[in-house]
Order: structure tokens, then sequence, then C-alpha cells
């Protein structure tokens, strides 16, 4: 019984330290050097937020470089800063970089990829594809699940 609760608590450890924690956690995807993690878009109506966990197991830097989905017009890669005297604004980057032996989160608060201009209501439940293009490691396309997610100002 012991061991069954031990079990149980250390798998739940792994869930959620994903990002913290290399071993025993599988990667989504992987392309070339790139491990790719827990992928998920916000739910919307007009535009659309898309995050995943990148983990750069080489020896060489790496960029996203561009990013597209059927489901939108136009995606962009962002950043998310912090301006001076409160607030935060999304800015469009022209890369987010992959570096070396490193761990890069595209989370609501820093860098995502934005679905600009969405087709359809993005909802809860349904999945959506999404093609991630790099500067080294090629193309990957991804599944990414549709989730509800919490307001908190900014993607
Ligand atoms: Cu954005």
């Amino acid at each position: 019984m012991g061991r069954i609760l031990l079990a149980v608590g250390i798998g739940v450890l792994l869930v959620s330290g994903a990002i913290a924690c290399s071993q025993g956690v599988k990667a989504a995807k992987k392309v070339g050097d790139l491990e790719i993690y827990d992928p998920f878009a916000r739910a919307s109506h007009e535009e659309g937020a898309v995050y995943m966990a990148f983990r750069n197991t080489g020896d060489d830097d790496d960029s996203i470089i561009a990013a597209s989905s059927p489901v939108a017009n136009k995606v962009e890669l962002h950043n998310t800063v912090a301006l001076q005297g409160g607030g935060m604004r999304m800015t469009p980057v022209e890369r987010i970089p992959l570096p070396k032996r490193a761990w890069v989160a595209l989370s609501p608060g820093g860098y995502h990829i934005m679905l600009v201009d969405l087709k359809e209501e993005l909802k809860a439940g349904q999945k959506i594809t999404v093609t991630i293009r790099f500067e080294r490691a090629g193309s990957v396309t991804l599944e990414v699940p549709v989730v509800e997610l919490m307001e908190e100002g900014g993607h």
C-alpha cells in the first residue's frame, strides 16, 4: 500500500515538474535535437495563443523562426514585455531563441505563438494543427489541444 502511494506521488511530481525534470517525462514530439513538451492553445474568439516547452538537447543554438496554422489567417511569434509604470504588452519578434542544452517555455506572460485573425472560434476540447519552423531543426507539425485558460491580462 505504501509503495503504491509512493508511486502515485512520484507520478504527480513528474507531471507537475515537467519543465524542471528531464527524466521520466516523455516529449510530445522530437525534431532533430529539439524535444517538445505539453503543447496547448487557449480557447478564444478572435486571437489565439499557443504555448509549449522546448528542450534543446544539442550542442548548437536553434530558434523558432516561423509558425503557421490552418485555423488562423496569420501567425506571429510574440513576446510579452512589462511596461514601465506597470502593465504588459505583446510585441512581435522575428525569432524565439532555443539555446543549446537549455529549456525554453512558451507560456502566458512570456513568449508565445500568436494566432492572429482566427478563421473560427477555438473551443476547449478541440484540437488544432500548428506547424513550427526552426532555423536548424527543420519543421514540425503538432496536434495542439485547446484549453480554457483563466484571463490574466496579456497572453
Ligand atoms: Cu500575442
